[in-house]
């Protein structure tokens, strides 16, 4: 075994044996305990009475709606938006691989990639979640059939069953596919509910909490206005498409008349400069490690075939920021290709983090409880303790 190998399982299997509180001291950053994050049934948005809250306990108990960083959060495994390389890139990958430090990387490297639709699971190292579930979702680039979305239900299905196969109870997903890949971000927002919501259904017993982690203000709008559709206080059944506001080949929402469109580019303005911001702050995120062994790979999925795509389905427009955020890939690409003729997919695993908060934290810093809106309290005022059947069988890590 090379002493690369060595060092990421010693300190996986060290990690993991740890209590809570013992695994606080590890932490590189801020965290956000879940009793801190609100559950959609207590959202300030939700006006359900207490009546209707007694009802609906299965299912809005059991989600969340979170904007922010999803490095913060302290649940048993937050979704990787990851290439099928598993090494490492822009967005949300580049901020979680700088803050899970070079050992997710040594382990990523042992996995031998990932397939679009499918998932696969690591520990989380300096996160403050327990484990790391890296999708792959499909590259839309703005316009999406129904072979891309089929791949981003499989994303959605395969994280959430990794999580039950290891006995985790808590995840959050950030909005797949949606970034770099270009899903146009309501039908993907749709697809990451509906397939929850149905997951949910038959698995309630193995579940205490799904976190929709938005970044952008535009995802968190989309999402307020959805999560009612899918996770209401007074229907535990989805709706469709159609009766959610959103027909299928129509990325903008049916109901809604001039404030929307005043609302939506508000979101847009503020993405925008969120994103403008982030793209000055960021860093390259070059994952330097390599292994010179070339040892071969220990790949741990238990991977199933993914369904097979449908052809000639309709395909969906992209919504403005989708698209702007495509041209402006596009023409990354483009001068990446024309400078060092690179195969986009593989040069995404040294470019820099395009659409992802700035979480590189290179120096100790002291560890602080983030309270889910975002103010800062100390770490003795939190004390929950973790969700995850700590101790029992952990399929993917016991080796
Ligand atoms: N916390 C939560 N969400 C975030 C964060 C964060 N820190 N940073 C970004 N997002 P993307 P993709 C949101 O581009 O479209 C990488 O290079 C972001 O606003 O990260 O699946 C991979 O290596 C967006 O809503 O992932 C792949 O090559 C969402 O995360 C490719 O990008 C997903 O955006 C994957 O592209």
């Amino acid at each position: 075994m090379s002493k690369k190998k060595k060092e990421w399982r010693a300190e996986k299997e060290r990690l993991l044996s740890l209590g809570l509180e013992d695994r606080r001291k590890d932490y590189r950053g801020n965290y956000v305990p879940l009793d801190k994050i609100a559950t959609w049934a207590n959202h300030d948005n939700n006006t359900a009475t207490e009546e209707e809250e007694q009802k609906s306990f299965s299912l809005a108990d059991k989600v969340s709606l979170y904007k922010g960083d999803i490095t913060t959060l302290e649940v048993d495994a937050i979704v990787n938006a990851a290439n099928s390389s598993l090494l490492g890139g822009g967005g949300v990958d580049g901020c979680i691989h700088r803050a899970a430090g070079h050992l997710l990387y040594e382990e990523c490297h042992a996995l031998n990639g990932c397939e679009t639709g499918k998932a696969k699971i690591t520990c989380g190292y300096d996160l403050p979640a327990k484990y790391v579930i890296h999708t792959v979702g499909p590259i839309a680039r703005g316009n999406v059939g129904q072979s891309q979305r089929d791949d981003l239900e499989s994303c959605y299905k395969y994280s959430l069953k990794l999580m039950k196969d290891n006995n985790l109870r808590s995840v959050a997903f950030p909005c797949i596919s949606t970034g770099i890949y270009g899903f146009p971000n309501e039908p993907a927002a749709e697809i990451a509910l509906k397939t929850v919501h149905d997951w949910i259904l038959s698995n309630q017993d193995e579940i205490d909490r799904v976190i929709f982690c938005v970044f952008l203000e535009t995802d968190y709008e989309i999402f307020k206005r959805k999560m009612s559709d899918f996770f209401s206080p007074d229907n535990d059944d989805h709706k469709t498409e159609k009766d959610a506001g959103v027909e299928e080949g129509n990325t903008e929402p049916v109901e809604g008349g001039e404030d929307d469109d005043v609302a939506d580019k508000k979101d847009e303005k503020q993405d925008e400069e969120m994103l403008s911001q982030q793209e000055e702050s960021t860093e390259d995120v070059t994952m330097q490690s390599q292994d010179p062994e070339g040892e071969s790979p220990d790949a741990e999925s238990k991977d199933e075939e993914a369904k097979p795509p449908e052809k000639g389905e309709p395909t969906v427009e992209a919504s403005p920021t989708a698209k702007k955020k495509v041209e402006q890939e596009n023409e990354k690409e483009t001068l990446k290709k024309e400078g060092q003729g690179e195969d986009p997919q593989v040069a995404e695993s040294t470019k820099s983090a395009d659409t992802g908060a700035d979480t590189n934290q290179e120096t100790e810093v002291p560890m602080e409880v983030l309270d889910a809106d975002q103010s800062v309290t100390t770490a003795k005022e939190s004390n929950t303790s973790s969700s995850t059947k700590d101790g029992q069988g952990d399929k993917n890590t016991q080796e």
